[in-house]
């Protein structure tokens, strides 16, 4: 899978694609991920991005002309003939959820649009971008964040990266639930120990265990899930 991420902050996605499962899956050749800068795709001396919002207000609004530039050398135009797809972070896009992730995840090429100011000109998101989506209902200061959020998420399910399972009858059985307590050495720990059952080597027992910590947490926590869980089982 290819990711090319356009952003007036390129350089905060280098750390992020050099480090952790990221890193590894980008190293194995899994993914190839370029951050551009979108004032490559200006030609006035300031390398403008930016201007005031018609019908005034406060702040800026992303000009329309550098990131449809962007989006069309990275992606073409947007058509049926376009290969890539090209999502835009954005307070006003579907809420981003494991389905959606499995959908990018199928994806060939994708192409990740960050805004930042007040948000992106309304034309730029009619001609250049396939699908809108946002990572939660909090107000952050653009999209890099959420793309980073999206690209983690995204990466990890591609067969043959870290933490893909190639076949855990354990994460296809605990879809969409929490997961229960885990516990590592030492047994005790100022006087409180790892519970008893997953010292005792009954896997059967501590499979059981588990599954009842993970339906106790997620009906405590979030019941919302369980009601989901629950259609995908039935
Ligand atoms: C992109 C600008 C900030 C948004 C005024 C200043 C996603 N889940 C999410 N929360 N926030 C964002 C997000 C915020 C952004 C931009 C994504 C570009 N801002 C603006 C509108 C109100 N602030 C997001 N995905």
């Amino acid at each position: 899978m290819r990711i090319d991420v356009v952003s007036i902050f390129p350089q905060l996605f280098e750390p992020f694609f050099a480090e952790s499962m990221v890193g590894i899956a980008r190293d194995q050749g899994l993914a190839k991920l370029v951050a551009h800068d979108l004032r490559q795709w200006t030609d006035d001396r300031h390398r403008t991005v930016d201007d005031a919002p018609y019908g005034g207000g406060p702040g800026m609004v992303m000009k329309p002309e550098p990131l449809v530039a962007a989006v069309e050398a990275l992606a073409g135009e947007r058509g049926p003939q376009r290969k890539a797809r090209v999502v835009l972070l954005t307070p006003q896009g579907r809420r981003l959820d494991q389905t959606r992730l499995q959908a990018l995840a199928g994806e060939e090429h994708l192409v990740l649009v960050c805004g930042r100011y007040e948000g992106v000109d309304q034309r730029a998101i009619e001609l250049a971008v396939d699908e809108e989506i946002s990572i939660g209902d909090y107000v952050l200061s653009g999209g890099e964040v959420p793309a980073m959020v999206l690209i983690e998420g995204v990466l990890r399910l591609l067969p043959g990266a870290l933490g893909n399972p190639e076949s855990s009858e354990q994460e296809s059985f605990q879809q969409g639930l929490l997961e229960g307590p885990q516990y590592t050495r030492p047994a005790r720990f100022r006087d409180r120990d790892v519970p008893e059952v997953l010292r005792s080597g009954d896997h059967r027992a501590i499979a059981q265990w588990r599954e009842e910590r993970s339906k106790e947490i997620t009906r405590r926590r979030r019941p919302d899930l369980l009601r989901h869980a629950e259609e995908e089982s039935s």
